[in-house]
């Protein structure tokens, strides 16, 4: 039984590390164990200007922690008055990464979002000429759809006809949840991968609903039934180079979380590696863990594979993490995935 697995530092395609005290909360919990990350864009106000990501980077290496080597990776929230001359300065100059696009009122923080997809045609024109990505938060907001349907319809309403429109634009769908997405993907062959995140590989919508309510496990795309999970494990540990990992990681402190109107978000970046031992190996496929975390994410973003690396270990108790994190907004719950779990990070290098 394998008991150590050594891979290139891993990196995590999707995450939101907020700001100001809670910034400096969450952070080394990512850089502890990650080398880079894709910064989603969502404060209040948004990141829009390849201006504020610069600002916004900057505060983010402040508050990592010292010996901690770490490069955010920056996105802009694209709205419909984006500029496209900023968007491709910024990206020359290295300051972004790729472009978030998220439907008006999607998720935490999306109220300036774009409603109307052809007012963003100009920036994603500009974006596929350039190889800039796009990443994309894949639900419609139309509240006659059903909740559980938004992907789907997404991915059939927008996604698809964006990438009809814009030929040579590279797409990120982010965190897929339905084996629709995942189908969509491996449909499509250039220019699209998708990314996966911990806890959409370890619940299913009975864990939100059933025996109680637990607004731990909500989020948005809020987790479908078995049959997509199981599609998602499938995809996540397939080899497949389109699927790779975004944790998606959203902390908010548990007062907003466990409220009569709780916020989106599952707060997994304290044990997102450990839990993806576990997962990788329940699947029989700890051999593709590394494709997962470590390689087919740069591969997509044209960047080299991390050069330092990072050891899991199975242990013969329970892997132990903090239940919740204090931070100066108050404490955050870490993500329990509701089993117990032997892996650990014993070194990074
Ligand atoms: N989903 N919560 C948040 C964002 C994500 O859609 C997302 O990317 C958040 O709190 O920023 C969530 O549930
Ligand atoms: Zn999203
Ligand atoms: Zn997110």
């Amino acid at each position: 039984m394998t008991r150590h697995l050594t891979l290139p530092r891993p990196d995590d395609w999707h995450l939101h590390l907020r700001d100001g005290a809670m910034l400096a909360a969450v952070c080394p919990e990512t850089t502890r164990d990650f080398a880079r990350a894709i910064i989603m864009p969502n404060l209040v106000p948004p990141v829009v200007t390849g201006a504020q990501a610069a600002a916004y980077r900057d505060r983010i290496l402040a508050a990592c922690p010292p010996g901690h080597d770490f490069t955010p990776l920056m996105t802009l929230y694209l709205t419909e008055e984006t500029d496209p001359a900023d968007v491709l300065r910024a990206h020359a100059e290295g300051i972004i990464t790729a472009v978030k696009l998220y439907p008006a009122g999607a998720t935490t923080n999306s109220a300036s979002g774009v409603t109307d997809f052809d007012r963003v045609r100009g920036v994603l024109d500009a974006m596929a000429e350039a190889g800039i990505p796009l990443c994309v938060h894949g639900e419609v907001t139309d509240s006659e759809v059903d909740i559980f349907d938004r992907e789907a319809v997404f991915i059939e309403r927008v996604l698809d006809p964006i990438r009809r429109a814009t030929p040579g634009l590279r797409v990120v769908l982010e965190h897929v949840t339905t084996r629709d997405g995942v189908d969509y993907v491996r449909a499509n062959d250039d220019g699209l991968a998708a990314t996966i995140t911990v806890h959409h590989l370890v619940i299913n919508r009975n864990h939100i609903l059933a025996g109680g309510i637990r607004p731990h496990y909500y989020c948005l795309p809020v987790a479908k039934r078995e049959t997509h999970r199981l599609a998602l494990r499938e995809a996540a540990s397939s080899g497949d180079s389109r699927f790779f990992l975004g944790t998606d990681s959203a902390p908010h402190a548990d007062d907003a979380k466990e409220s009569a109107c709780g916020c989106a978000g599952c707060f997994t970046a304290t044990n997102a590696m450990s839990i993806l031992a576990h997962v990788f190996e329940e699947e029989n496929a700890l051999d593709r863990l590394e494709g997962f975390v470590s390689r087919h994410g740069p591969a997509f973003y044209r960047l080299p594979v991390n050069e330092g690396t990072i050891t899991l270990e199975k242990g013969d108790t329970a892997a132990g993490w903090p239940d919740r994190i204090d931070t100066d907004a108050g404490p955050v719950t870490v993500f329990d995935p509701g089993f117990d779990v032997f892996w650990r990070v014993a070194e990074g290098a």
